[in-house]
């Protein structure tokens, strides 16, 4: 078989069974976590995110979910959920996870990247609801305990790459958009797709902070991108649901694109006619364009793009075109 451009030398990705026993590392050497998670962060912070449960281990607590408290928490057994082989390992490391925990955008929350997690903690993301409609012929209202039960759930390594030129590898685990899609069936007049996430200013320090921004938070996706095979609504990370800072419950990832495409607590799924109007874009078009494929050749207006810094370990890393998924997407935009 051809080596595709996003598929690397095992050697060169950080074997699965270490990240996935690093748990067991951790207890073995006699951490506690707070120790362990205190010397990753070098900082006091009573927050703590899980390290990647294993199958065989007891399932934590949902990170984020703060302690006693079950915000999140979906059928335990769900996660972790099977992993996509074809998504097994890529070119970087995977980021630790307390350090994606803890370095979020989520304006919502701040336009800091620090206290999102803080800030997100007292949002309550369960029960939840997820509304599908617009131009379908079986439009829906799902409970998010119902997606969870009826779409095929995988875990994916991905990497990420924010339009401020951090970039990150996570283990997301969620179902290919396609199959929501599928269930819905939009009508021949669908070609775009327009996700909304929650619009609640008295829990959204970012909302009732920066009342004159276009809230709530809206992206949008052609038809053609929502339905393409990386395309993925996510509703946990590293093994366990989704902590409320990364988008709890669910959200969208499009791995080929900037960040901020990746709409975060998405409360409706919309099927549309023309391109919709979207928040970055609608707030600054020449700096957030609307498709905002990774691209190391287009600069934004006020940094390059040739370079990204890998959170955690600072690595500097040459940009990828399509963040290195080329081979699944370059066909959408000739
Ligand atoms: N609703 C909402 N979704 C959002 C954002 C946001 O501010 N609000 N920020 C986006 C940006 S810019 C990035 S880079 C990613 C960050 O995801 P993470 O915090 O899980 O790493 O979320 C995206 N989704
Ligand atoms: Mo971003």
């Amino acid at each position: 078989m051809r080596r595709k451009g996003w598929e690397i030398r095992e050697q060169e990705a950080t074997p699965e069974e270490v990240f996935f026993n690093r748990r067991k590392f951790l207890k073995t050497a006699g951490y506690s976590r707070f120790t362990a998670v205190g010397l990753l962060l070098g900082c006091g912070h009573e927050r703590v995110f899980e390290p990647f449960e294993d199958a065989s281990g007891e399932a934590p607590p949902p990170a984020g979910s703060g302690s006693g408290s079950s915000t999140t928490t979906p059928p335990r057994s769900i996660y972790p959920a099977a992993q996509n082989p074809h998504f097994a390992s890529l070119d970087r490391p995977l980021t630790i996870e307390a350090i994606a925990a803890s370095y979020n955008n989520f304006y919502e929350f701040s336009t800091g990247k620090t206290d999102v997690a803080e800030l997100a903690s007292k949002f309550r993301s369960e029960p939840w609801k997820v509304e599908v409609g617009g131009l379908v012929r079986k439009p829906a209202t799902f409970d998010l305990d119902d997606l969870l039960r009826m779409m095929p759930l995988e875990q994916r390594l991905y990497r990420h790459r924010c339009v401020e030129a951090w970039a990150m590898a996570v283990p997301w685990t969620g179902f290919a958009m396609k199959h929501l899609i599928d269930a819905v069936e939009p009508t021949v007049d669908a070609r775009y797709v327009r996700m909304t996430t929650f619009l609640d200013p008295p829990t959204a320090p970012g909302q009732w902070g920066s009342p004159h921004w276009p809230w709530p938070y809206v992206e949008g996706l052609s038809m053609e991108e929502a339905g393409n095979d990386l395309t993925m609504l996510v509703t946990g990370v590293y093994g366990h649901a989704l902590p409320l800072q990364h988008g709890a419950p669910i959200r969208l990832v499009t791995p080929w694109k900037y960040g901020f495409k990746s709409i975060k607590s998405i409360v409706s799924i919309e099927f549309v006619s023309e391109r919709p109007a979207t928040f970055w874009n609608t707030l600054a078009p020449e700096e957030y364009g609307f498709v905002a494929n990774v691209d190391p050749e287009v600069p934004h207006p006020r940094w390059s793009q040739s370079q990204e810094r890998m959170l955690g370990t600072y690595e500097i890393r040459p940009t990828l075109a399509f963040n290195g998924y080329g081979d699944f997407v370059a066909d959408l935009y000739i």
